[in-house]
């Protein structure tokens, strides 16, 4: 195990802040920071990645950094890439920028780098580690990481329930479970993701627009722009092609501020959607869409996280099919009672051994709702 020392540490907390400002933007591509420092730990430039196609973080380091680069540290979140992908290779740029050691805190799952970035660096005599903060690295990009390791797109299912864990009135009646914070809160896990995934009867029921309203998000300009706000993919499951064309999901929202759509269903459907609404006719497993076949689908999209707004049907077809890896709920100080709604529909579990275990990962009150959030162990 490589000893870092605390400037090391200090430089890439430093770095890994810078790469988190690249959370709204960078997809597909991973959130990356950078920092060029001397020994002593003087600051001499400093980048993030910020869109696909545009220089990624050591580029900018290093544009910062100019001539002082020469003999300096990269601290960089992720391995430098040694491939001509939309931009250059950035081991080049360290390179010929006379850096003389470069530590990374993970190595790129991108099969396409995957330890060969290090490699060009070190044939270039530049000392290089890696390791650092490898934990808090993997925790920006948990859904590129995932993406590349499986072909599958991490999967966060949302969920909001009284504190009786009902989702909606037995008459199912739902919305405004939760408070007016706990719903900006969505807002921006919808603005961070890939797509947002729904099925057909959540989506009859409530009519939703499963898009990002940039002054519901409540961020500083500087955090994100409303320039660089992307509406996420829309992804609606519909196996038994019941959605009709009307819902204000399907529609071209003025100035394209809903993004576009891609309708799963089960057959091509008979119906007009406008230009924005692609369909893809998905696999069937027995009676039900292939949802294993329909992530990986997702995931040859390029999508690293896919964000889940579904009713208990879909969601417990989800988690019977192992495709979740994180759960977040809302759980509002009220009291349904009687029959409401599970969050979960699935088999009934005979045996206490086979019950689904998570583990909690974080618990916060937002506004008048607590928020939990949890990872299933697969
Ligand atoms: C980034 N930003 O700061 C670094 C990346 O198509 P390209 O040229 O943008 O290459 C994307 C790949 O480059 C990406 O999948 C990852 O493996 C590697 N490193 N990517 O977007 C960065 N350093
Ligand atoms: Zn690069």
């Amino acid at each position: 195990m490589t000893q870092f020392s605390k400037i090391d540490h200090q430089m890439m907390v430093r770095a890994i802040q810078l790469a988190k400002r690249g959370e709204y933007t960078t997809t597909p591509n991973p959130n990356v920071g950078c920092v060029i420092s001397s020994s002593q730990g003087v600051i001499l430039g400093e980048g993030w990645h910020k869109k696909a196609g545009t220089p990624h973080a050591e580029v900018h380091a290093l544009q910062q950094a100019g001539n002082k680069a020469q003999g300096a540290t990269a601290y960089v979140t992720l391995e430098p890439c040694s491939h001509y992908g939309r931009t250059p290779p950035c081991a080049d740029s360290l390179i010929a920028a006379g850096v003389t050691r470069v530590v990374a805190a993970m190595v790129d799952p991108n099969p396409q780098v995957s330890g060969n970035g290090l490699a060009k660096l070190q044939e270039a005599g530049i000392k290089t580690e890696h390791g650092l903060l490898q934990t808090s690295a993997e925790q920006l990009n948990r859904g590129f990481i995932k993406r590349m390791r499986t072909g599958k797109p991490w999967v966060t299912v949302k969920l909001a329930a009284s504190l009786d864990g009902k989702t909606a009135l037995g008459n199912g009646l739902s919305q405004w479970i939760t408070g007016p914070l706990a719903r900006q809160d969505v807002q921006r896990h919808r603005a961070k993701c890939c797509a947002i995934l729904s099925g057909s009867g959540t989506v009859i029921a409530d009519n939703p627009m499963l898009n990002v309203r940039y002054a519901e998000l409540n961020l500083a300009a500087d955090v994100l722009s409303q320039k660089d706000l992307r509406q996420p993919l829309r992804i609606l499951l519909d196996g038994r092609n019941q959605l009709p064309s009307t819902l204000t999901c399907l529609q071209p929202f003025e100035n394209n501020l809903a993004g576009n759509v891609l309708l799963i269903n089960g057959q091509p459907s008979v119906q007009q959607f406008s230009q924005h609404v692609n369909q893809w006719q998905a696999p069937f497993n027995g009676n039900k869409l292939d949802l294993i076949k329909v992530m990986s689908k997702l995931g040859e999209m390029q999508l690293n996280h896919i964000w889940v707004e579904a009713g208990a049907k879909l969601a417990g077809a989800l988690l019977q099919n192992n495709l979740i890896d994180e759960l977040i709920l809302y759980q509002a100080p009220k009291l349904i009672g009687g029959a409401g709604q599970n969050l979960f529909d699935t088999m009934p579990i005979e045996m206490m051994d086979k019950v689904i275990n998570l583990t909690w990962t974080d618990i916060r009150q937002v506004g008048v709702d607590v928020k939990m959030t949890a990872l299933i162990k697969h």
